[in-house]
């Protein structure tokens, strides 16, 4: 995986979308009234604690001001000011970041347990997202199972994912690089797996890849060796091992095909293409005995060759 392409500042990661400079200035300046908010009153506390601390000289020292009419009035209305222009600010804001431009791309993401997967107008679906530079670009977000979150620093984006329900976010990315998707909402123990790509591509660039497969095999390359690509792509390996015996949520891929089981309810099975097959697609339909029913169905994302690819690595694990 190729880092990003853009540095951002000391503080900042880059600012790689249309409205990250706008998300920024207003937080700059929020910051900034802390800053200054914090030196006064700092400044004033030092002042006053030695101003009128009680000394052997002067064992009463305090103000015998009640109140002070012009004082009062401008620490209510300069903040009460200053908080309009941030509510104000922060609104406009808001709304440029919430409400898709209607010329906006639209990819569907669906989350879960522990992987991402994009869904583009001509229905093939990738695990890291695939974007053109110079067009917005709307995702409307859905969850499989638990909450996620849905967020990339350097388009300054972020969505709750929330299962029954969809949610929306959109970006424009100024030029091609590599940005980072993380998911920030705590889902699991493979909640950190969750770290994905957004490529962004020239828009000539978008469309030649979208054409040939965003996420096809290689040329050239052995279906097993795509295999195991896809394994970490789909994130089986948050919840399925390669070594012998190993017990993560699930079973063990080492020595899979051809294994002889037991399901829950007491039938046994002999683990062949049909069955791999059917345990990727409807991970319900057999239950392996002493595993929890935690597996999502892979129905909408494994293709017809990606499956194969699939089988035919599990075909070398042994
Ligand atoms: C959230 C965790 C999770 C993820 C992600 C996951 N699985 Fe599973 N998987 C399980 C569990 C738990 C079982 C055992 C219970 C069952 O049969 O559903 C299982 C069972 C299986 C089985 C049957 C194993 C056997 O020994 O009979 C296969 C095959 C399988 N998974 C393939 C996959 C593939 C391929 C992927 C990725 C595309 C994947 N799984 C992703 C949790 C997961
Ligand atoms: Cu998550």
């Amino acid at each position: 995986m190729e880092s990003t392409t853009q540095t951002g500042s000391f503080w900042m990661p880059p600012q790689a979308s249309t409205t990250a400079a706008e998300v920024d200035s207003l937080f700059d300046f929020i910051m900034d009234l802390n800053y200054i908010f914090f030196a006064i009153i700092f400044a004033m506390t030092v002042y006053f604690v030695v101003k009128y601390q009680k000394t052997d000289e002067n064992p009463i020292a305090t103000s015998d001001l009640s109140h002070n009419t012009v004082w009062e009035g401008l620490w209510t209305f300069i903040p009460l000011v200053l908080c309009l222009i941030v509510f104000v600010w922060g609104f406009r804001v808001f709304l440029n970041n919430t409400v898709a431009p209607d010329n906006a791309m639209e990819i569907n993401v669906t989350a879960q347990k522990w992987s991402w997967s994009f869904k583009y107008d001509d229905g093939q679906t990738t695990s890291d997202l695939y974007a053109p530079a110079g067009q917005p670009v709307k995702l409307i977000l859905k969850s499989k199972d638990v909450l996620h979150s849905f967020y990339v620093p350097d388009f300054r984006i972020k969505s709750d994912v929330v299962p029954g329900r969809y949610t929306t976010v959109w970006f424009e990315a100024m030029k091609p690089g590599d940005h980072r998707i993380f998911c920030t909402e705590y889902c699991g123990r493979q909640h950190s797996g969750m770290y994905r790509t957004v490529h962004v591509l020239s828009a000539e660039d978008f469309a030649k890849k979208k054409s040939d497969g965003f996420e096809g095999r290689p040329e050239g390359q052995d279906p097993a060796v795509w295999g195991k690509q896809l394994y970490s792509k789909y994130g089986c390996n948050a919840c399925h091992g390669l070594e012998e015996g190993e017990v993560k949520v699930g079973p063990s891929f080492y020595g899979i095909y051809g294994r002889k089981g037991e399901t829950a309810d007491g039938q046994s099975y002999v683990a062949n293409e049909e069955y791999i097959r059917e345990s990727i697609m409807e991970p319900m339909a057999k239950i392996v005995k002493g595993y929890a029913p935690a597996m999502p169905s892979f129905k909408d994302q494994i293709g017809g060759d990606q499956m194969d690819a699939i089988i035919a690595f599990m075909k070398t694990l042994k």
